[in-house]
């Protein structure tokens, strides 16, 4: 095309999920009684530790016991995450252990019963509603503590089952699946994002497989989340396509906008710092700064979110080294936030080793590496009346086609370039962006 635009059909975005696809960045909290064992499991799913090393009921129970959370304050949870540049927030409310943070009526399995003594749940969405933040529910269809789950391979200890598989009656899981979906929908307010963990129907041992939308029976699900709740985004793993208001990539980056049967749909890439989500006390594969910044800036500038999980200590605290990344993260995007926060992927290409978000006529450059002295921007000629850098707001020069001069000039250069000069200094910033006001 002659401006260089490519040919995006943007989707249009459902009143409800307008919100979701301004805000981009969120919290993902992990937390939970196996935050005590910590310990760097296979792929460093910490979380997954009562699965991946076959642990007993009777051996899991000591981390209920003395789950002490004694410097647990969702409060400072919260205002790390809105300084780091976070909207919202989803907290694991129950894992694939079973185990509830909050005061269920449905199970003795939860918060109040360990020595934490208390729902959990409640002062968590209290302090980030007040901090201004949306609230989200992460909730584990998968129950590796409910003794009517069928056991099946992601199973721990499938020997030490206390009902015999044969016992096992789905109709009663989902009775309390439903139940407790209603208590978490019904008792804590407006809730922004339910997030259900996960359907596995293409998995399969033999003599059991995975479970999906039968199982659940996920259309009656969707329909007590919509009579309760009608305005709360579900995600997709009810493996329910049809009723999902956003996809949710898992500790991958897409390169391109997600679609689904072709069409360009609302997506969520959720990621970690380290590889686990749960705490891992012994893991160091901590992500930086500044690759975290490009996994955000990849995911906007292709029409998604990115969802970032911490995974807090049994303590109850935000260990320190992601605390300092988050700072890091939050430094950059109270510079660069207006670049994030109501864009989406732009319709011009950008040049090489760089991205573009864009919110109507604000086109925002995010170099990814530094070039020499200037850089040309394929499409733009005659189409930019300002540029300047974010960090200071300080002004760029820039001239409609290929500046004179350039050496580095390309033969096959379109007549529709903007060349953009840029200073022998690089801002110090972790990444700088150019906003360019169209
Ligand atoms: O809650 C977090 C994870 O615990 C959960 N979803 C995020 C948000 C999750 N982790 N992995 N999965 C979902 C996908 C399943 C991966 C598996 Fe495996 C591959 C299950 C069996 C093979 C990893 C390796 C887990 C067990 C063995």
């Amino acid at each position: 095309m002659s401006d260089n635009q490519t040919d995006i059909e943007f989707p249009v975005v459902p009143e409800r999920a307008q919100w979701f696809v301004h805000d981009r960045f969120g919290m993902f909290i992990h937390w939970g009684i196996y935050s005590a064992i910590a310990r760097y499991g296979r792929g460093g799913l910490a979380e997954w530790s009562k699965s991946l090393d076959q642990i007993s009921e009777e051996h899991y129970q000591q981390y209920f016991d003395t789950f002490e959370p004694d410097l647990y304050d969702p409060r400072e949870w919260a205002r790390m995450a809105k300084a780091a540049g976070m909207k919202y927030a989803v907290i694991t409310t129950k894992h694939h252990d079973g185990f509830c943070l909050w005061d269920t009526q449905l199970t003795d399995y939860k918060a109040p019963n360990t020595p934490a003594g208390r729902d959990l749940i409640r002062p968590w969405v209290e302090a980030f509603r007040a901090e201004g933040l949306r609230v989200g529910f992460y909730y584990s269809l998968i129950d590796w503590h409910h003794p009517h789950f069928p056991v099946d391979g992601l199973h721990p200890r499938r020997e030490d089952t206390a009902l015999r598989e044969e016992k096992r009656d789905m109709a009663i899981y989902r009775e309390y699946l439903s139940g407790q979906v209603r208590e978490l929908l019904t008792n804590y307010g407006p809730i922004d994002v339910l997030w259900f963990d996960f359907s596995y129907p293409g998995m399969d041992w033999g003599w059991a497989r995975g479970k999906g939308h039968e199982d659940w029976q996920s259309e009656q699900i969707v329909e007590l989340v919509r009579e309760l709740m009608p305005d709360v985004l579900l995600n997709n793993r009810l493996d329910l396509p049809e009723a999902a208001d956003f996809i949710t990539p898992e500790q991958v980056q897409p390169r391109s906008w997600l679609t689904v049967n072709g069409k360009r749909v609302t997506w969520e890439a959720c990621q970690t710092l380290n590889g686990s989500w749960g705490y891992d006390r012994d893991n160091t594969n901590w992500k930086s700064p500044d690759l975290l910044i490009r996994m955000l800036i990849e995911s906007v500038s292709n029409g998604g979110n990115m969802l970032l999980n911490v995974g807090p200590t049994a303590r109850g605290e935000i260990d320190v080294h992601a605390r300092a990344i988050l700072q890091e993260v939050g430094e950059w995007m109270k510079h660069h936030g207006k670049a994030i926060y109501g864009t989406t992927a732009s319709r011009f290409t950008p040049p090489p080793d760089s991205r573009y978000t864009q919110r109507g006529d604000r086109l925002y450059l995010h170099l990814f590496s530094w070039p020499m002295g200037h850089i040309f921007l394929p499409g733009l000629a005659n189409k930019v009346k300002y540029a300047r850098f974010m960090n200071d707001n300080s002004a760029l020069h820039f001239e409609s086609g290929v500046r004179a001069g350039s050496h580095t000039t390309p033969t096959d250069l379109a007549e529709d370039v903007l060349t953009l000069e840029l200073p022998a200094q690089r801002p110090d910033v972790i990444l700088p962006v150019v906003e360019l006001i169209l």
